[in-house]
């Protein structure tokens, strides 16, 4: 007779699941057995946030719940950020605990704490299981929360006792694909008339437009009307950044030419807007109308208001729109087109820079030069983010992934990974700062074990680079943000990954191309100035944006 735990494992095996990511403990033992003889690849790491953050991030590519599993207590409380992350960041992750038996115990409180009510703020659902009949129910609901909008983290803490009870086989429960509702007719008919009727309409584009199949409907939009648009940091690549009417991304909060060019608009269509990351625009009561076009209604905030909403399926919507509105001569696109003129002549102002150590504008070109238009470039976060976001183009959707939500550090290197596991014919590259680097670097151990094919850039500039922009631009003193670094080469070759320090910036380019092209873990540590983080960011910018 097969155990509960085997039937736990059938239920994840109908529910697709490919990867288990775990750290397991003794709780998991009899779950363990039953991974032994599934159909899903379980994947042992080395700790158990960085496998989170990979499932986070095959849930996040897939739209399907990636799959973490620890023990309880302390592999629990190891999932915690990343459970934050994919909540925050509306990625899809199920998370399985083990627990203590509940039935009868002799072990005291060891290791006993509430797993689940640790995890009740930063998940979507979250319980024990206290009979193996209910299994197949809970599996399914876990699922059906964590993948529905706003996807997000879910967790079950499964007891040992319950998972090695003997039963016979449990029915499991269809696994139905869900059409979402498609907008009314009614709302799409405000919108095209508050369209129509503006002078300088512009489309901005949120995460939620980043989740989903929409860029196919929105660049047609794009094409048909003449709307310029621009994209927060977790919606770029939706429409190609590349397209003439692209006019940046909101990478700073404020003070670029994209704010400058939003300012004029006087009716933005806010397609996928996502409250948590820093508004892309302030609504002001006297300012632009707002338009938001999303799966859910708009949480109102003392910045977001919208005029008008257009709720549903946002692919749906956006197709609505098109159908309905064509391009009117009174439009005028002029004072948002010169921004976009002057910010593109910006960020290629300083892409050819020569010096040694690299700055940031020569160093995201580098990476653009090399990245193939559909390769992955996977971002922890640090100062190099906002020069991302700002300055690399993308040509498609989720192509740049970084996370601007808990915008915690440590998710580069275990997101790459489980980008590269998520799309293995795909190039990656991780680029991380020697910050968040050496937060979770032991999971290089993990990606030469697994032989992936993955490049990872460490910028190098002794200190939480960031901060430290903050520091100065604040203009506090300098303090406290200083660290020293191992000999990063030779760490990475310590895990057997191949390694190498750029001492030239010409030198940088041809290697990365040479190390996408080749199999295997490879490390490039590249030392950076981030002089133009205070110099252009801070101080040049809003003389240029007045
Ligand atoms: C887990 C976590 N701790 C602290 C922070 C605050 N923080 C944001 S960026 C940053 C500095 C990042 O340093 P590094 O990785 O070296 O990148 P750099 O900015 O130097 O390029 C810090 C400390 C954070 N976002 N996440
Ligand atoms: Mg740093």
């Amino acid at each position: 007779m097969h155990t509960a735990a085997h039937a736990f494992v059938k239920a994840l095996e109908h529910e697709g699941v490919a990867y288990c990511f775990a750290v397991p403990g003794e709780e998991n033992l009899d779950v363990l057995e039953a991974f032994r003889t599934s159909r899903i690849t379980l994947i042992t790491t080395r700790h158990e946030q960085s496998a989170a953050f990979m499932a986070a991030t095959i849930g996040r590519l897939t739209g399907k719940p990636g799959m973490v599993m620890t023990t309880l207590g302390p592999g629990a409380t190891n999932l915690v950020t990343a459970a934050a992350y994919a909540t925050l960041g509306a990625m899809p992750l199920f998370m399985l605990t083990g627990q203590k038996p509940i039935k009868v115990s002799k072990q005291g409180h060891f290791q006993i704490i509430s797993v689940v009510d640790i995890m009740k703020p930063i998940t979507k659902y979250t319980r024990q299981i206290v009979s193996a009949a209910s299994i197949p129910s809970r599996v399914r609901e876990a699922f059906r929360v964590a993948t529905e909008e706003r996807p997000g983290a879910v967790h079950l803490e499964l007891p040992e006792d319950i998972a090695a009870e003997k039963i016979g086989e449990l029915p499991l429960f269809p696994n139905n694909t869900i059409r979402r509702p498609a907008a009314e007719p009614k709302a799409i008919a405000e919108a095209v008339k508050m369209i129509r009727e503006a002078a300088r309409p512009l489309i901005v584009i949120g995460a939620g437009a980043n989740r989903k199949r929409v860029s196919k409907s929105l660049r047609e939009f794009v094409d048909k009307t003449g709307i310029p648009f621009c994209s927060t940091q977790m919606g770029k690549g939706v429409v190609d950044e590349h397209h003439p009417l692209s006019l940046g991304c909101t990478a700073l909060s404020s003070g670029d030419f994209v704010h400058k060019a939003i300012s004029y608009a006087d009716c933005i269509i806010n397609i996928g807007h996502d409250v948590v990351e820093k508004p892309p625009f302030l609504m002001r009561h006297d300012g632009a109308k707002v338009i938001h076009v999303n799966f859910n209604s708009a949480a109102v905030d003392d910045v977001y208001f919208p005029h008008w909403e257009v709720v549903g399926d946002i692919g749906n919507a956006v197709w609505q729109l098109t159908e309905s509105v064509e391009p009117q001569t009174h439009w005028d696109f002029s004072l948002m087109m010169r921004e976009k003129e002057k910010l593109d002549a910006h960020i290629a102002r300083d892409a050819g820079l020569p010096d040694f150590p690299i700055r940031p504008s020569r160093f995201v070109a580098d990476i653009r030069a090399a990245v193939p238009n559909d390769g992955m470039v996977c971002l922890d976060n640090g100062m190099y983010k906002l020069w991302f976001a700002r300055q690399y183009k993308t040509y498609e959707s989720q192509t740049l992934l970084l996370d601007n939500a808990l915008a915690t550090m440590g998710a580069g290197l275990p997101s790459g990974m489980g980008a590269k596991m998520a799309y293995p014919d795909k190039p990656v590259v991780v680029v991380t700062g020697d910050g968040g680097f050496l937060m979770n670097v032991h999971e290089l151990e993990t990606a030469v074990r697994l032989a992936l094919d993955l490049t990872i850039v460490v910028l190098r500039d002794n200190g939480y680079g960031m901060i430290k922009w903050k520091q100065e631009a604040s203009t506090f003193q300098s303090f406290g943000l200083d660290f020293g670094n191992p000999d990063m080469v030779a760490l990475a070759e310590s895990f057997g990954a191949k390694a190498y320090r750029v001492e030239s910036t010409d030198s940088f380019l041809p290697l990365l191309k040479d190390c996408i092209q080749k199999k295997g873990v490879h490390v490039i540590d590249v030392p950076i100035d981030y002089a133009d983080n205070v110099r252009v960011l801070t101080n040049e910018l809003p003389r240029l944006v007045s």
